[in-house]
């Protein structure tokens, strides 16, 4: 590893937006392709390799094989857990997982169970002692329609009371082409309204204008992607005035919006918009065992990219602790770790 490996993975990191089920490494598939040789799903099928490109659409069919894969409670237990512990390793000290409910009924799963498991894994892993500390936030499909959206709020409000402040929010995500979101306002609203935070996919594809002029009143806590809002993106400036007015945080993924093709190269990505208009920005891996990324390269690849020192790196990591869900006293702690961890050199 060069220094500059080094230094990103040793840099202390918050992780805002990541899908459990998308942030499966090749490691984890291989144990998780053993327990179901009869499906003869090889990795080609679970992961965009590098250098490959797929159509948005072809990234939701992967998600599609993977759901096949991870089906039971072991198979969540187990994922959430490898997931937890690599991002740990990657020198994540919080993380914000996503994910969405799921009931099997070949298995038994239910969607209680579901959300139970992880938050089982998050437990486990705070008991073994890593060295970060977990939110969920519960994820609505928008294929799925508004009643699910409904059911699936109810449901993150039992747990935001039971899970001792383990799940934090909620989290509007699946294929942006399906549906509009207005049908999901008032299940937006309703978890809003009972103390849930809202990370939303927002413009994540060109021609959601209106759905996002709608969205950004409710106002969301947190914006993914964002990629078409502003004006040289087709977006408007009414949109981005929205968006700096009430300070939302942006989460970016860098490698995902090149692998599935809603940005054409890294030199184009939307974070350097953003990041002139000193707007909080999140450096995020959106999906890193599909698009094979880490956070660590996620930082790096932005640095190289628009040709940020470490110490613009170390700042941009910092602020990010200012986004999260969780409540004051954790952001303190953040705080203290990053001052403990700050190097002597800037
Ligand atoms: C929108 C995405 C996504 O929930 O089963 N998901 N939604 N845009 C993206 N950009 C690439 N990447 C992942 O994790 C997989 C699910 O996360 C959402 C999709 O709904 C996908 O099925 P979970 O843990």
């Amino acid at each position: 590893m060069d220094d500059e490996c080094v230094f990103y993975r040793e840099l202390p990191k918050v992780e805002l937006h990541a899908h459990l089920n998308g942030s499966v490494s090749f490691q984890t598939m291989e144990k998780l392709m053993n327990r179901k040789p009869h499906l003869n799903i090889e990795h080609s099928m679970t992961a965009i390799g590098k250098g490959q490109r797929r159509t948005l659409d072809e990234c939701f069919e992967v998600f599609k094989v993977i759901h096949k894969l991870v089906d039971t409670e072991e198979d969540i237990l187990m994922v959430s857990k490898d997931v937890i512990r690599e991002f740990a390793e990657d020198g994540v000290k919080y993380l914000e997982l996503r994910s969405t409910p799921r009931e099997e009924q070949r298995t038994g799963l239910t969607k209680t169970n579901y959300i139970d498991t992880i938050i089982k894994a998050i437990q486990q892993c705070k008991s073994e002692g890593l060295d970060i500390d977990v939110r969920l936030l519960v994820a609505i499909d928008r294929r799925n329609g508004m009643e699910v959206a409904m059911e699936t709020v109810k449901l993150a409000e039992e747990f935001m009371l039971s899970s001792d402040g383990l799940v934090v929010g909620i989290d509007l995500s699946g294929d942006p082409t399906v549906g509009h979101g207005k049908y999901f306002l008032p299940a937006l609203e309703r978890a809003k309204n009972g103390g849930l935070k809202l990370s939303l996919h927002l413009s994540e594809v060109q021609s959601q204008l209106e759905e996002s002029e709608l969205l950004l009143n409710l106002p969301p806590d947190r914006i993914g992607h964002g990629t078409f809002l502003h004006p040289e993106m087709g977006g408007s400036q009414s949109l981005v005035d929205k968006v700096v007015k009430n300070g939302i945080p942006l989460e970016l993924c860098l490698t995902s919006n090149i692998k599935g093709q809603t940005v054409p190269m890294f030199s184009l990505h939307h974070f350097k918009y953003w990041y002139q208009l000193g707007h909080p920005t999140v450096i995020c891996t959106d999906d890193k065992g599909v698009f094979c990324t880490d956070l660590s390269q996620e930082y790096q690849l932005v640095a190289s990219t628009f040709g940020l020192s470490q110490k613009e790196m170390w700042k941009l990591s910092q602020q990010a602790i200012d986004c999260i869900f969780a409540e004051e006293a954790v952001k303190q702690q953040l705080k203290k770790k990053w001052q403990d961890l700050h190097p002597q050199v800037f």
